[in-house]
């Protein structure tokens, strides 16, 4: 633990609302690290995590769903309800423990624009049957701020047979959106052994982000 929070990198992030509705990132990683996290064990199942290579790796659900630039750190970002998902393969992977982490914010802070993650699980054995669909009040911002930055944590316990897992980004609920902006970065989606080792990859990713 020590050691994992020693290797982890601070971060600082700020984001400054523009006239036009921009989002300015500093990012105060050193040149050259590879990302938010270092946590020197568990791998991120999560490809293109932070939104460095754009869409990438992620399925919009309609054009409200993009990354949107920042200087040099760009963010996923969903508006009028829209959502965009990332599908990950855990065939064969024994780890049963399931987190979720990432940090968002929105440009608008209602009920219907707060950040919202959810999570469905497949089988090999019919990849469009959802098995288990994870939700947590965990893995939704509560803010009252706009463009406030928050952390998104959650555990669950993986069913024996769960082959892909299936992380959405999306907000609030259904309504009459006003276009805001809600963004999403820096996302992970880990398999842990125990609760306890879940619990650690929680405690690391919380305690090395500042903003
Ligand atoms: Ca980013």
């Amino acid at each position: 633990m020590a050691t994992r929070r020693a290797a982890a990198v601070l971060i600082g992030i700020t984001c400054v609302l523009l006239a036009l509705g921009g989002c300015i990132f500093t990012d105060l990683r050193p040149d050259g690290d590879p990302g938010v996290i270092d946590l020197g064990g568990p791998q991120n199942l999560l490809q293109n995590p932070n939104a460095d290579a754009g869409m990438d790796s992620w399925t919009p659900f309609s054009a409200d769903a993009f990354v949107e630039g920042g200087s040099g750190n760009p963010a996923f970002t969903i508006r009028n309800g829209s959502f965009m998902t990332q599908r990950v393969d855990i065939t064969g992977k024994t780890s049963r423990i399931l987190v979720i982490v990432g940090i968002t914010a929105a440009q608008n802070a209602t009920p219907l624009s707060l950040g919202r993650m959810h999570a469905y699980t497949y089988s090999n054995a019919d990849p469009n049957m959802v098995i288990a669909h994870f939700t947590s009040p965990d893995l939704v911002s509560t803010s009252s701020t706009s463009n406030e930055w928050v952390i998104l944590t959650a555990q669950f316990a993986l069913p024996p047979n769960a082959d892909a897992i299936e992380l959405f980004l999306a907000t609030g609920g259904s309504g009459a959106h006003d276009g805001s902006h809600t963004w999403f970065d820096y996302l992970g989606l880990y398999l842990a052994d125990t609760t306890q080792l879940a619990q650690d990859i929680i405690d690391d990713y919380t305690t090395t982000h500042t903003w």
